[in-house]
C-alpha cells in the first residue's frame, strides 16, 4: 500500500512538472510568433519614393503598411558604357539598375508601368518579391506608348531582384532591365549612418572593351557569357572619382547589393574592410565578420560595416581581372580621424645599400 502512494506521488510530480514545462514553452512560442503578413491590413496609400543609383530611398521606419503607388516608367536611352563608349540602355525609370524600390511587410503595392511611346520594343517586369506566377511578369506586357497596372501584397521581407521578363530575356537583362525592390520588417531594419544602392551587371557588346564609338548588343558573347564590360551602376566609373560613395569616420554604413548578371556571379568586396553583418543573399540570415560575399545572378546581399579609419576603400568583384580589366570598381571614400592604433599607416621605410652587389652606390632596394 505504501509503495502504491509513493509511486502515485511520483507520477504526480512529474505531470506536475510536465504541465508547468508544457506552460512555459506555449508562452514563449506565443511571444515569438512571427506576424502573418496576410493578417496586417492596410492604412491609407501613399505614393513610393523611387530613387537613381547610388540612393536609396528613406527608411519605412514605424509607418503603418499601406496601399503604396509604385509609378515607373521604361525608357530606352543612349548612354555611356565607359569614355567614349555608347550604348543604348532599356531601363526601369531611366538608370542602370531601375529606380530602387523601398516597402515593408504586409504592404499593398499597386504596380503602374508605362512603356514609353518613343521606346521600340514591348516590356514587362518580374518582381521576385512577388507571390503569383511570373512574378508580375504575365500582368505588365506593356507595349510602348502604354501603361499597365497589377497589384501584389508584400509578403515576404528581404532585398529581391526585378528585372523584365520579355523574350529574348536575356538581352533585356543585359541591356540593364534590373534593379531592387527591398522590403523591409515590421518596424523597419535597424538604423544606420548611410545607405547605398549598388547593383553588378555584365555588359555585352559587338567591339572589344574600351573600343569607342556607339556599340551594339552582341548575342553570341551573350550565349557564350564572355563580356566585355562588368561594372557597378551601368557604367565604367559610376562609383569611382566625383562619383565615390562617402562617409565619416565612425559611421555604420549599409549597401544593398544586387547582381542583374544576366550571367555572372559577383563575389563582391570591400578592399580593406570587413562586413559586421551580411543579410546572406538578401535574406533574414545574418553572418557576421564577412570578407567577400557571393552573389548569383538574380540574387542580392545587404552588407553592413563601421568605418573605423579614414581612406579610400575599394569596392569590387573579387573575381579581379573584371576588376581591373572590365570595369567593376567602385570607391568608398572615408573621411575624418585617423585611428593608428587599427591601422598605423607605413611606419618604416628603411634602405639597405648593398656594397658588396656589383651595383653602384647610389642603387637602393625598398625593403618595403
Ligand atoms: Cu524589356
Amino acid at each position: 500500500m505504501q509503495k502504491h502512494i509513493k509511486q502515485n506521488s511520483i507520477l504526480v510530480s512529474i505531470l506536475f512538472l510536465f504541465i508547468i514545462m508544457t506552460g512555459c514553452d506555449t508562452s514563449e512560442q506565443k511571444s515569438a510568433a512571427p506576424v502573418n503578413p496576410m493578417g496586417i491590413t492596410v492604412n491609407g496609400e501613399m505614393e513610393a519614393e523611387l530613387t537613381a543609383p547610388p540612393n536609396v530611398p528613406k527608411p519605412v521606419g514605424n509607418r503603418s503598411a499601406k496601399k503604396l503607388i509604385v509609378n515607373m516608367e521604361i525608357l530606352e536611352k543612349e548612354g555611356e558604357m565607359a569614355e567614349g563608349v555608347k550604348y543604348v540602355f532599356w531601363t526601369f525609370g531611366g538608370s542602370v539598375p531601375g529606380s530602387f524600390i523601398r516597402t515593408r511587410v504586409g504592404d499593398e503595392v499597386e504596380f503602374h508601368l508605362k512603356n514609353h511611346p518613343d521606346n521600340k520594343l514591348p516590356h514587362n517586369i518580374d518582381l521576385h518579391a512577388v507571390t503569383g506566377p511570373g512574378g508580375g511578369a504575365a500582368s505588365s506586357f506593356v507595349a510602348p506608348g502604354h501603361e499597365v497596372v497589377f497589384s501584389f501584397k508584400v509578403i515576404n521581407e528581404g532585398l529581391y531582384v526585378y528585372h523584365c521578363a520579355t523574350a529574348p530575356v536575356g538581352m533585356h537583362i543585359a541591356n540593364g532591365m534590373y534593379g531592387l525592390i527591398l522590403v523591409e520588417p515590421e518596424g523597419g531594419l535597424p538604423k544606420v549612418d548611410k545607405e547605398y544602392y549598388i547593383m553588378q551587371g555584365d555588359f555585352y557588346t559587338k567591339g572589344k572593351n574600351g573600343e569607342t564609338g556607339l556599340q551594339a548588343f552582341d548575342m553570341q558573347k551573350g550565349v557564350d557569357e564572355a563580356p566585355e564590360y562588368v561594372v557597378f551602376n551601368g557604367k565604367v566609373g559610376s562609383l569611382t572619382g566625383d562619383n565615390a560613395i562617402t562617409a565619416e569616420v565612425g559611421q555604420n554604413v549599409r549597401l544593398y547589393v544586387g547582381n542583374g548578371g544576366p550571367n555572372l556571379i559577383s563575389s563582391f568586396h570591400v578592399i580593406g574592410e570587413i562586413f559586421d553583418n551580411v543579410y546572406i543573399e538578401g535574406g533574414s540570415l545574418i553572418n557576421k565578420n564577412v570578407q567577400t560575399t557571393l552573389i548569383p545572378a538574380g540574387g542580392s546581399a545587404i552588407v553592413d560595416f563601421k568605418v573605423e579609419v579614414p581612406g579610400t576603400f575599394i569596392i569590387v568583384d573579387h573575381s579581379i581581372f573584371r576588376t581591373f580589366n572590365k570595369g567593376s570598381l567602385g570607391m568608398l571614400k572615408v573621411t575624418g580621424e585617423e585611428n593608428k592604433t587599427i591601422y598605423s599607416g607605413k611606419q618604416i621605410e628603411e634602405f639597405t645599400i648593398l656594397k658588396e652587389l656589383p651595383f653602384k652606390p647610389c642603387l637602393m632596394i625598398n625593403l618595403l
